[in-house]
């Protein structure tokens, strides 16, 4: 059997995510139109797709059936769309760019927006509910679970009501990093427990995982903190230095930028310390590990 490269793996998810995304959105000729070209105009064609891939690695590790991972994958991803068109609205960022094209609110109008993202969120729980979409319905209920609280109040939308409320605020490492766990660790990991459940891990292998997950959750933060710093708007896709210009706490504003890399390369050692006992299986999550430290966007 030959392995692909990494580039080639991640070219294929990528590629994969988006045609079975276009699959399960609705039609743009469908009524409303308008409503379904703006979710399928913010959903496709852009995106690094990291959730997909991450669920996709935990998924091939644990076994589960591409069917089972695609569905988890699209839900995820769902769930990841929504949340970007919500927070690029004026009553949240009011940002005018997003994956290099100008946000929902934007192109289409801000009811438009609302409702995109609100009908993603929901088409979100019913791809991880349909019918036989795991093997294993139990699982499938768990997963659901696990997404709905991720995304909901202890989780995205909680870390993201707190971001709001820490503008033009001091907050200490602590206090930021829970921020981070909930904004943008709690998808990501549920990304990864998604892929897991897909398959028949037991749950010492789902807690090692986890453990991966959620140094990966906030490795992702930091470095968006250090790209927010480093990284131009060209090559971001959206507004570069807005943490700063809104007076936003940050990893780089808290710790400097050297000691945020520094941060960055520990949390990234630890994520690969706990898939010591998965061997080589571990490989695409080791991969993804070292992509999401050095990506440059
Ligand atoms: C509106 C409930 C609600 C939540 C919003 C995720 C989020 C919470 C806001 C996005 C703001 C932001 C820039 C967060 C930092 C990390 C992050 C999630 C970046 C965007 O994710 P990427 O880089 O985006 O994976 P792509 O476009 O590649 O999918």
């Amino acid at each position: 059997m030959t392995t692909l490269s990494f580039a080639d793996w991640m070219a294929r998810v990528q590629r994969d995510t988006e045609n079975a995304l276009s699959a399960r959105l609705p039609a743009a000729s469908l009524v409303p139109e308008r409503l379904h070209d703006a979710m399928r105009y913010t959903t496709l064609g852009g995106g690094k797709r990291v959730r997909p891939l991450l669920t996709h690695a935990a998924g091939e590790l644990a076994g589960a059936s591409a069917s089972a991972i695609e569905a988890a994958a699209c839900a995820v991803e769902c769930i990841h769309v929504y949340s970007l068109v919500h927070d690029d609205m004026p009553c949240m960022d009011d940002d005018v760019l997003r994956r290099g094209k100008p946000t929902v609110h934007v192109e289409y109008d801000e009811a438009t927006a609302l409702l995109a993202g609100d009908a993603l969120q929901t088409l979100a729980f019913e791809l991880i509910t349909a019918p036989g979409a795991f093997a294993d319905p139990a699982r499938q209920l768990r997963a659901t679970a696990l997404l709905a609280r991720a995304s909901g109040s202890r989780g995205m939308a909680g870390g993201q009501a707190i971001d709001l409320a820490s503008v033009g605020k001091a907050l200490t490492r602590p206090e930021l990093e829970f921020m981070h766990i909930h904004k943008t660790g709690a998808l990501i990991r549920a990304a990864v427990q998604l892929g897991a459940l897909a398959g028949d891990l037991d749950d010492a292998q789902i807690e090692s995982l986890d453990r991966y997950a959620k140094n990966i959750g906030l490795l992702f933060q930091v470095v968006d903190d250090i790209l927010d710093t480093v990284a131009d708007t060209a090559t971001l896709g959206k507004t570069a230095g807005k943490d700063a210009a809104n007076n936003k706490p940050t990893y780089v504003s808290i710790m400097g930028l050297s000691e945020a890399r520094e941060l960055a390369r520990g949390l990234a050692a630890d994520a690969h310390e706990a898939l010591a006992g998965f061997g080589d299986k571990a490989l695409r999550l080791r991969e993804l590990a070292d992509y999401i430290v050095n990506r440059p966007f």
